[in-house]
C-alpha cells in the first residue's frame, strides 16, 4: 500500500513545488489564486492515547450490498458510553486510492474522537469507515489507479446510499436525517465525498475533503444550484497540504465558493505532504465542526 501512494507522490512531485507559489498554470492544470482559512495547528498529543480518557469501541461489520451483488465490509467506531436508547449522527469516512476500510484506522480516528469526547470538543456520533471501491473484488491489488477500480470509487455512490447507509440505521442507534449525516475523505475518498456529498443535499448537510484527488468534479458540477446549496449544506470544509500536488481540487472549488457566495473553508497546512499528518489533523477538526 505504501508504494501506491509513493508512485502517486512521485507522479506529482513536480506540480507540488509549484502549489506553494499559488495561482498560473501547471502541467496544463490551472492553478486558481484563493485565500486560505487560517491554520491553527492541533494541540500537541491530541492523536496519543491518553490512560485517563474513555474509549470508544471498533468493530468491523459486513452488510449486503445489491449494488455490487456482494458482502461488504465496514470499520465502525461507536463512541464511548454508547447507548442504544440514545441516537447519534453518522461521520462516513472515506479512504484513498491505495486503501480499503481499515485504511482509516492508520490516522487513529478512535483515538483522536475519544480525546475529543474527553473534552467535550465534539458531538457524540458514530464513525462508519467503509471500503469505497465498489467492485466485486474491492481488494486494493494489481493497479489501483485502472480505469475499473476508479470506476468502482464512483459506483460507490449507489452502494453507500442505497445499501451502507440502510444497514447503518437499522442496526444503529441513528438519527436518519440529512443534519444528522456527514461524509468526509482522504484524497480519493475527499474526490468521493465532495461529489456525493454536495450532489446529495438531502442526504449529507456536512462535506469534508481531506487533499481531494482529481476525481473530484469540476465546482460547476458540484455546485449546479448556488441557492439549493447555501441552504441545504451546513459545513463544506477542506485542508490540503501546500506540498501536495493536488491542492488545485481544492482550491478550484473553494474559489468557486468565494465568488458565489457558498461558505466554504479551505486550509492550507503549512509544508503539508499527501499523508496521514494532514489526514488526522482534517479529521481532528472536521469532527468538532460538524453536527453543529
Ligand atoms: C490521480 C492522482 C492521485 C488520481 C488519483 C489519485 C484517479 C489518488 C490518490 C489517493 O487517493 O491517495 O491522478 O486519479
Amino acid at each position: 500500500m505504501k508504494r501506491n501512494y509513493l508512485s502517486a507522490l512521485l507522479a506529482l512531485s513536480f506540480a507540488a513545488l509549484h502549489a506553494q507559489t499559488g495561482g498560473g498554470m501547471f502541467g496544463g492544470i490551472p492553478q486558481p489564486e484563493v485565500t486560505f482559512d487560517t491554520y491553527v495547528a492541533a494541540p500537541e498529543g491530541f492523536d496519543k492515547e491518553q490512560a485517563d480518557v474513555a474509549k470508544g469501541r471498533i468493530e468491523e461489520v459486513e452488510y449486503k450490498s445489491a449494488t455490487v451483488g456482494t458482502t461488504r465490509k465496514a470499520t465502525i467506531y461507536l463512541p464511548p458510553h454508547y447507548d442504544k436508547s440514545k441516537k447519534y449522527p453518522v461521520l462516513y469516512l472515506l479512504h484513498g486510492i491505495g486503501g480499503d476500510h481499515r485504511e482509516w484506522m492508520q490516522g487513529v480516528p478512535n483515538i483522536i474522537m475519544d480525546n475529543l469526547y474527553a473534552r467535550q470538543q465534539a458531538v457524540p456520533m458514530i464513525i462508519v469507515m467503509p471500503n469505497g471501491r465498489a467492485l466485486p473484488d474491492d481488494r486494493p491489488e494489481g493497479n489501483i489507479y485502472s480505469p475499473e477500480k476508479v470506476q468502482g470509487f464512483e459506483r460507490f455512490e449507489h452502494d453507500l446510499i442505497d445499501d451502507l447507509i440502510p444497514f447503518v440505521e437499522g442496526r444503529y442507534s441513528t438519527y436518519t436525517d440529512a443534519a444528522h449525516r456527514a461524509v468526509a475523505g482522504l484524497s480519493m475518498g475527499g474526490g468521493q465525498s465532495l461529489n456525493f456529498g454536495l450532489g446529495h443535499l438531502d442526504t449529507f448537510a456536512y462535506v469534508g475533503g481531506f487533499s481531494s484527488a482529481p476525481n473530484t468534479r469540476q465546482p460547476e458540477q458540484l455546485i449546479p444550484d448556488i441557492d439549493a446549496a447555501v441552504k441545504a449544506n451546513k459545513l463544506l470544509w477542506m485542508v490540503c497540504g501546500s506540498r501536495d500536488g493536488l491542492m488545485f481540487n481544492s482550491s478550484r472549488l473553494k474559489a468557486f465558493c468565494d465568488k458565489n457566495g457558498v461558505p466554504c473553508t479551505l486550509i492550507q497546512y503549512p509544508e503539508g505532504q499527501h499523508d496521514f499528518v494532514v489526514w488526522k489533523y482534517g479529521l481532528y477538526n472536521f469532527a468538532q465542526l460538524a453536527f453543529r
